[in-house]
């Protein structure tokens, strides 16, 4: 693609050809107005990105949008994406999931994606609620939380997410709030760029079956974190991935500076490109000798 057909790039070349069954007002519109945003604030064309979602209402959008998309299982986008960016890794791959998805059934998952860093952006739809299966209580539903599935208020504590990709060795820690759609975009636009995997966790109200967390909840305890030449200082930073309550911070919580290196930059048998079924090969040909060599380097 040459430059001149690059700049061209604008956000209605993402638009889908579905319309979204999401309820209306649904923080999950704003995700995904902010991620086509960051896309052609990046200048990135259709053809180059690949979103994976799990099951949920969230993960409803590679629907809504043109560009490749995959619905994997419930709690696993991230395995099939580290699978998809070991492939092909000239493809931008952006995972997005609900918090019962990424927090819940897939927590295993999210622990050691953060450690493996893969260069994959993580987005996820944090209702703190299970939207799609009616409004059961989530992981992040705050304790005493009142739901079908807690009818006298949650007894348990409510898990920080950022907190915990933080710890896992996540390289790049954000959390954006739908309801600020521009502010969002810039955020994903970062850990798109970022290289490495990149925990965004978006505030995301369910106008349906949450009546606690809504948007007036979050915009009164949102604040922008003003980033300092800190943002790198891990100290600093597990204050602030660790923040909820009256006041949250948004925006990027850690950046590590000077990154780590990333899971695919550490396969050996990927730096060879004579072995490699993309990068070695012109054309996809899944009958490839190639693939038998990788597959052996792979996992013998
Ligand atoms: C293995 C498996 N377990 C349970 C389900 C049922 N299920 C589908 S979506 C979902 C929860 C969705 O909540 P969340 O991930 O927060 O997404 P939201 O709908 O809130 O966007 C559950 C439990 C399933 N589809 N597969
Ligand atoms: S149930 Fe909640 S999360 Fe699902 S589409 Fe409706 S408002 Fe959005
Ligand atoms: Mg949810």
């Amino acid at each position: 693609m040459t430059t001149e057909t690059r700049e061209r790039i604008d956000i209605s070349m993402y638009e889908g050809h579905v319309k979204p069954t999401w309820c209306p007002g649904c923080g999950d519109f704003g995700v995904l107005n902010a991620l086509k945003g960051a896309l052609a604030e990046l200048k990135i064309p259709p053809h180059e990105v690949l979103v994976v979602t799990g099951i949920g209402c969230g993960s409803k959008l590679p629907d809504y949008m043109l560009t490749y998309g995959l619905l994997t299982l419930h709690g696993r986008p991230l395995p099939f994406a580290t699978g998809a960016r070991l492939a092909n890794p000239d493809l931008h791959v952006i995972v997005v999931d609900g918090d019962g998805d990424a927090y819940g059934i897939g927590g295993n998952h999210l622990i050691h994606t953060a450690r493996r860093n893969p260069n994959i952006t993580h987005i996820v739809e944090n209702n703190q609620v299970y939207g799609l299966t009616k409004g059961q209580y989530s992981p992040t539903s705050e304790h005493g939380y009142v739901s079908k599935t807690s009818p006298r208020g949650s007894i348990e504590q409510a898990i920080a997410p950022t907190a915990l990709t933080f710890a896992s060795g996540a390289g790049f820690v954000a959390r954006g709030f739908a309801g600020a759609p521009k502010d969002l975009a810039r955020i994903i636009a970062r850990g798109i760029e970022f290289p490495g995997y990149a925990h965004i966790d978006v505030l995301q109200p369910c106008t349906t079956f949450n009546k606690v967390n809504t948007y007036d909840w979050y915009r009164e305890r949102g604040y922008d974190y003003e980033e300092t030449s800190e943002l790198s200082d891990r100290i600093a930073a597990w204050n602030r991935v660790q923040q909820w309550g009256e006041q949250i911070p948004l925006g990027v919580l850690y950046e590590a500076s000077p990154r780590g290196p990333t899971y695919e930059e550490q396969m050996a048998a990927l730096q060879q490109a004579d072995v490699h079924p993309v990068a070695g090969t012109a054309e996809h040909d899944p009958h490839d000798p190639r693939y038998d060599a990788l597959k052996r380097q792979l996992f013998s």
